[in-house]
């Protein structure tokens, strides 16, 4: 078997994001950020209430909640403030990317580290320069940073006063820090990718879209749950076309650059043979696909237009919101993939988003992880295809990782097999679906060093092939320890993903 498929300059790494690593998050003018007001809620606090549900709301979402937060942060955890200190320890960890051979290091941008309110008239030099080092840091070990705009770090003020992406003034925010950046890095960064899982809105909007749903001084309606379609939808038109502004004038700025967007891609498999569960699947693809369309193609597709129409839902379209999407699409696709879906069909003849990341019908075929994740290294290879076969543009996998509980062993090491057996078998899916004629140029691992989850603020949940000494509150040393998983990536990519096999040394 012809194991030399991955094109030879493929690009192998892994991916991070500026509020779950940096830390340091009131220091050198930064702003406050929806981030800054994610709670920590644990597994063990999600047992003893007796859920598992990934989308209880474990990030402020109400202005009550960050009005409490601000007043006492003592009473709250909220580690994305601290993260695993890369603010001060990017040079150690990035020679220590390096050392695992990354071609590329997908990262983002703090918007509020910038402009500390989102829309300042002018940037904030110091935040600009840490960016510098960490570009040039990257450049000295030759990986190509690929940088994030927005990655769920809404600068508070905007979500306070505005409402975040419901109002214009923040796609306004948006364009004009996303040109001073842009501007300044062209030299440095050639990949940009605009908004993080977009199509979070639907089931986090404070911290992906900075809307406080009901809360936000200039939106409030008096009711936190009136409408919130209406507002999620109008939100996530708002930032398509601040992401095809951003493509425009990345453009503009420097033909060489490439603008991807990202989204969670969710594929999603029929409960049974029945067209009825067959015809849920489809549904809910739409409300998945609905975000790339748009952003890979240009204009609103034709399956949401009855859904609008029957829930009331009513986006407006400023005067060149058209043309904006139409003349700002993206270069390339990036997605991230954790799992599959099940779906059965609801008994309604039309499609309403579940705002929920786990599916609640378990899939027999599959084990899952710690956190009630479906491991499907199958999926990886079919959503490739799908996702080819409907836009034809370049894949970049901006993530793909497991979060699992860390044993360390007596003698400080960390025997991570599970996560090279997961890694290992995405990563010959993803070799299949190359082979089918899927044009993929890079993987980026998510969370190659351990950092803050996302949606539960542990550091519990580890992802890294690089082992913090940190836990969910904080304490430790912070160390950096090379997992065995590290040793196992760094044999992947140097072999170009030729060599798969778990056989190594530890
Ligand atoms: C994606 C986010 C990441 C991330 C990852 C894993 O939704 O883009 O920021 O953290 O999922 O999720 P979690 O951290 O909740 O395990």
């Amino acid at each position: 078997m012809d194991n030399n498929v991955f094109p030879k300059d493929f690009l192998w790494g892994g991916a991070t994001a500026a509020n779950q690593i940096e830390g340091a998050f009131d220091e050198d003018g930064r702003g406050l950020a929806t981030s800054d007001f994610a709670r920590l809620v644990s597994k063990q606090e999600r047992d003893t209430e007796g859920k598992f549900d990934e989308h209880v709301p474990h990030n402020a979402s109400s202005s009550e909640m960050v009005a409490d937060m601000k007043a006492n942060p003592d009473s709250w955890h909220l580690p994305k403030r601290w993260g695993i200190d890369f603010y001060h320890t990017y040079k150690e960890d990035i020679a220590l990317l390096a050392e695992m051979g990354f071609k590329v290091f997908r990262m983002s941008i703090s918007w509020s580290r910038i402009f500390p309110n989102g829309d300042d008239k002018q940037p904030n030099e110091l935040g600009l320069a840490f960016y510098d080092k960490v570009f040039d840091e990257c450049h000295k070990h030759g990986i190509e940073p690929m940088v994030t705009l927005s990655h769920f770090d809404t600068p508070l003020h905007l979500a306070e006063e505005y409402g975040g992406f419901l109002s214009r003034h923040t796609v306004d925010a948006f364009v004009h820090y996303a040109q001073t950046v842009i501007a300044r890095y062209q030299s440095k960064v050639k990949y940009w990718l605009t908004f993080n899982e977009i199509n979070n809105v639907l089931s986090n909007p404070f911290t992906s879209s900075g809307v406080i749903l009901g809360g936000a001084k200039k939106v409030s309606d008096g009711n936190p749950y009136l409408g919130h379609w209406q507002e999620k939808f109008q939100a996530v038109h708002n930032q398509m076309v601040a992401s095809a502004l951003t493509v425009q004038l990345a453009h503009r700025i420097n033909p060489n650059l490439r603008v991807g967007n990202m989204l969670c891609r969710l594929e999603n498999y029929a409960e049974s043979t029945k067209p009825e569960d067959q015809l849920q699947v489809l549904f809910e693809d739409h409300f998945n696909w609905f975000f790339t369309d748009v952003q890979a193609n240009g204009e609103y597709p034709y399956y949401m237009k009855r859904f609008f129409k029957e829930n009331h839902i009513n986006v407006e379209f400023a005067p060149g919101d058209k043309e904006a999407l139409l003349e700002g699409t993206v270069d390339f696709i990036t997605i991230s993939y954790y799992m599959t879906y099940v779906m059965r069909y609801r008994g309604e003849p039309v499609p309403k988003p579940t705002g929920r990341l786990v599916s609640d019908i378990k899939n027999p075929n599959l084990e899952l992880s710690a956190w009630g994740w479906p491991i499907d290294p199958i999926g990886f290879r079919i959503t490739l295809n799908h996702i080819y076969d409907r836009y034809h543009l370049p894949i970049f996998i901006s993530e793909n990782g497991l979060g699992a509980v860390d044993q360390l062993e007596s003698d400080g090491r960390i025997i991570d097999d599970y996560r090279i057996d997961y890694m290992r078998k995405h990563v010959e899916q993803m070799r299949e679906a190359i082979k089918d004629g899927v044009d993929v140029f890079g993987y980026a691992w998510w969370g190659p060093i351990d950092l803050v989850s996302s949606g539960t603020s542990e550091m519990t949940k580890r992802y890294g092939m690089i082992y913090v000494d940190q836990d969910d509150y904080g304490q430790g040393t912070g160390e950096r320890k090379r997992k065995k998983s590290f040793y196992y990536y760094k044999k992947v990519i140097q072999s170009n993903g030729a060599e798969l096999d778990n056989d190594i040394k530890y």
